[in-house]
């Protein structure tokens, strides 16, 4: 049987609006009938990767099961919208290895600066404080990504035009 399934990959530093482009994509999808299924890192750390924290290693583990579950999710014909920062380009070559043409890399670019000024959830602000250790653009790296199916400019764009922008790559790479 021909399958439907996809994994849209959003990645990019904290506070450069993954999360909330994945919940528009999903919203924009589900209208056109496609069944979506979000992951994002706050949710899956909370639960199912709460043994992990943000050393180099522990990263690695959490983006290796969460590409491993969407291996499994891939039977059905969903659309996976996964929120990881991803900071290194091992973990985005793992993806692609584990999930071949139905990964879709979308990089959210956005100045480091910029997040750190919006601070949404304080989080930089602890970091520069040393009350969060490897906090990434911070205390851990992020790697550019060389080969994003797309690149969206957060801080240039406005949400709708960066959702619009996804949205059409994801109907794009839809097999059938
Ligand atoms: C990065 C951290 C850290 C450190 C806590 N470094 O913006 P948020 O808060 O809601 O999302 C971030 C989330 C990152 O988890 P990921 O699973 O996406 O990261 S990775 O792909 O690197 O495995 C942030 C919060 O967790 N957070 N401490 N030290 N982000």
């Amino acid at each position: 049987a021909h399958q439907k399934g996809m994994v849209v990959w959003l990645l990019g530093h904290s506070g450069a609006g993954k999360s909330t482009l994945a919940q528009m994509l999903a919203h924009r999808l589900e209208t056109d009938g496609y069944r979506t299924l979000p992951l994002d890192g706050d949710v899956v750390r909370a639960g199912m990767n709460s043994d992990l924290g943000f050393s180099d290693a522990d990263r690695l583990e959490n983006i290796r099961r969460v590409a491993e579950l969407c291996k499994i999710l891939l039977e059905k014909d969903l659309i996976v919208i996964c929120s990881f920062i991803t900071p290194m380009q091992s973990h985005r070559d793992l993806l692609r290895k584990t999930l071949g043409d139905r990964y879709l890399e979308i990089y959210l670019e956005c100045p480091i600066a910029i997040c750190e000024q919006r601070d949404v959830k304080g989080l930089y602000r602890k970091a520069r404080n040393h009350e969060i250790e490897n906090f990434t653009g911070i205390g851990s790296g992020f790697d550019v990504p060389t080969q994003p199916d797309l690149t969206i400019p957060t801080a240039l764009w406005q949400a709708d035009e960066c959702a619009e922008a996804v949205y059409r790559l994801t109907i794009g790479a839809m097999p059938g």
